[in-house]
């Protein structure tokens, strides 16, 4: 059978990882295999991508090349770790994927849609994630919890209405395809976020045995 993709979104801080080491859990428990990995990242050179483009240190790519990057990493990615899981039966639970893109890039940096959907396009050929868990809260939110873990990186010395035109963004694309989404309010506190991801990986399971 195959396997399932899901991604996790959500701003600065919002519990994404949080929620896909539940989310695997709840899975392995149920005798599901699974695949967590991350984007930026996911391999060798994929991981080599994500330190340049959050080194707070070296040159800063242009709003272009930034782009370009994601992307070159997203192609690896999907090449190496994605589709060999998936054509293998597994889950995949990816932290960020390409609706990230569309916020960050395209919210908040101001690139075009059409741009990013071409590369969507071209590097995705056709995948897309099954399920998208969007992680939303107030971005102060998000950014207390970011700092409390300790040295932020370039996306998180952003100015505060970078992060509310990343959130928007996102609640954009909800707005388009509401069916593609699953939508959990992550200022609750963690026990609900649980009980709420823990029913979601039970409806998956029950649609994934018909
Ligand atoms: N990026 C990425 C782009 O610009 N374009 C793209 O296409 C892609 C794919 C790095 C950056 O890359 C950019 C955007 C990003 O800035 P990242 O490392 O995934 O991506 O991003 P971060 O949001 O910085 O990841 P974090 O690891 O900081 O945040 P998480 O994973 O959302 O949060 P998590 O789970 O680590 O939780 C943070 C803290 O909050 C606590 C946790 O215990 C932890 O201490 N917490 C809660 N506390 C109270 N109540 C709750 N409900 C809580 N949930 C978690």
């Amino acid at each position: 059978m195959a396997g399932r993709f899901i991604t996790i979104e959500g701003g600065e801080g919002a519990g994404k990882s949080t929620a896909q080491l539940r989310l695997r859990a709840t899975l392995e428990s149920r005798g599901i295999s699974v695949v967590c990995t991350r984007e930026p990242g996911g391999t060798p050179l994929a991981e080599s991508i994500r330190q340049t483009l959050l080194d707070v240190e070296g040159e800063a790519p242009v709003e272009m090349a930034e782009l370009l990057l994601i992307f070159a990493s997203r192609a690896q990615h999907l090449a190496k770790v994605i589709e060999p899981a998936l054509a293998a039966g597994k889950w995949v639970i990816c932290d960020r994927f390409t609706d990230a893109t569309f916020a960050y890039q395209g919210a908040a940096r101001g690139l075009s849609n059409e741009l990013i959907s071409t590369l969507e396009r071209l590097v995705q050929e056709g995948r897309q994630p099954d399920a998208v868990i969007l992680m939303d809260l107030q971005p102060h939110i998000g950014m207390e919890r970011a700092k409390s873990r300790g040295a932020l990186d370039r996306f998180e010395q952003e100015q505060h209405h970078f992060y509310e035109r990343v959130r928007s963004g996102y609640l954009a694309r909800v707005h388009e395809n509401p069916a593609r989404y699953t939508v959990i309010d992550a200022e609750q506190e963690l026990q609900s976020v649980y009980n709420e991801l823990d029913k979601l990986a039970d409806r998956w399971i029950s649609e994934h045995d018909r």
